[in-house]
C-alpha cells in the first residue's frame, strides 16, 4: 500500500490530523474515534493489520479486533456514536461491514455510478494554493478524487480547515458537457477526477 506521506504531492495535508502517519489519533472520544476510523478506513488499514475489501468495505468485527490488537480502544458503542453523530456522515454501515464514504488515499473503487451534477459546485481552499490551482486545475492530491461541495457554505467550512477560506465556483454543467464524470458519495460529497482551471472561478464574496 502506498504511504499517505509519500502521496502528499499537494500542499495542504499537513494540518489534517487524520492524514498523518503519526501520532495516531486517540479513539477515546467520539471525535477521536472518527479521526481514527478515517485514518484506518481511508488511508492506512495496515495500521491495524486489516486490508480494505471490495468497495472499501471491512467487517466491523475485523476493525474492532485490529484496533484492539494494536492497542486502540474502539468498541461497537463508540462506532454507533460516530455513525449517529450530527454533521457529515463519513461512514456507511451495511450487513456488518463498514466503509468511509469518501476521502480515500488508498486506491478503492467505491462502485459509484456517474451522475449528472448540479450546474454549479463549489470547492473550498485557501489563498496560498490559488496560483497552483489556476495553473494546473484542481488535482486530487493524495486522495482518489477531487472533493467538491454542493453548497458554498460547506465549501467555506472545508477551506477553513486550512486558513482563511477561499471558495472556487466549479462550472459543473460545462464540465459534464465536456465529458467529465461526477460521482456523489453517500454523504452528498461530489467527486471528480480533476477540474481543469478553465471551469474554475474564484468567488469574491466574503464568507
Ligand atoms: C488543494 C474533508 C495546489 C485543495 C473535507 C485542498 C472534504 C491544490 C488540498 C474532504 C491543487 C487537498 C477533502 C493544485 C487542489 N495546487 N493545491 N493544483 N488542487 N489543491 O484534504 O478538498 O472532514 O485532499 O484545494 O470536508 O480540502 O475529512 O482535499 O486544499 O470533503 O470528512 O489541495 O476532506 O472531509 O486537500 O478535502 P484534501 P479537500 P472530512
Amino acid at each position: 500500500m502506498r504511504s499517505v506521506e509519500e502521496d502528499n504531492t499537494l500542499p495542504g495535508n499537513e494540518d489534517q490530523g487524520e492524514n498523518q502517519e503519526a501520532p495516531q489519533p486517540n479513539p477515546a472520544s467520539v471525535t477521536g474515534a472518527s479521526k481514527f476510523m478515517a485514518y484506518v478506513l481511508r488511508h492506512n488499514p495496515a495500521a491495524v493489520g486489516i486490508t480494505l475489501g471490495a468497495g472499501g468495505w471491512v467487517p466491523v468485527a475485523d476493525l474492532l479486533a485490529g484496533a484492539r490488537q494494536h492497542g486502540h480502544t474502539l468498541d461497537h458503542e463508540t462506532i454507533d456514536q460516530v455513525l449517529t453523530a450530527p454533521g457529515k456522515q463519513r461512514y456507511e454501515l451495511r450487513d456488518g461491514l463498514i466503509r468511509a464514504s469518501q476521502g480515500h488515499s488508498v486506491q478503492v473503487d467505491l462502485g459509484l455510478d456517474p451522475v449528472a451534477p448540479p450546474p454549479a459546485l463549489y470547492h473550498g481552499t485557501v489563498g496560498r494554493f490559488l496560483d497552483s490551482i489556476f495553473a494546473t486545475g484542481l488535482k486530487p492530491g493524495s486522495r482518489t478524487h477531487v472533493h467538491l461541495s454542493a453548497t458554498r457554505e460547506t465549501a467555506v467550512t472545508v477551506g477553513a480547515r486550512r486558513g482563511f477560506p477561499v471558495v472556487l465556483l466549479v462550472d459543473a454543467a460545462e464540465m459534464a458537457n465536456a465529458g467529465h464524470q461526477f460521482f456523489q458519495a453517500a454523504n452528498g460529497v461530489w467527486l471528480t477526477a480533476h477540474v481543469p482551471a478553465e471551469f474554475l472561478t474564484r468567488e469574491l464574496r466574503l464568507p
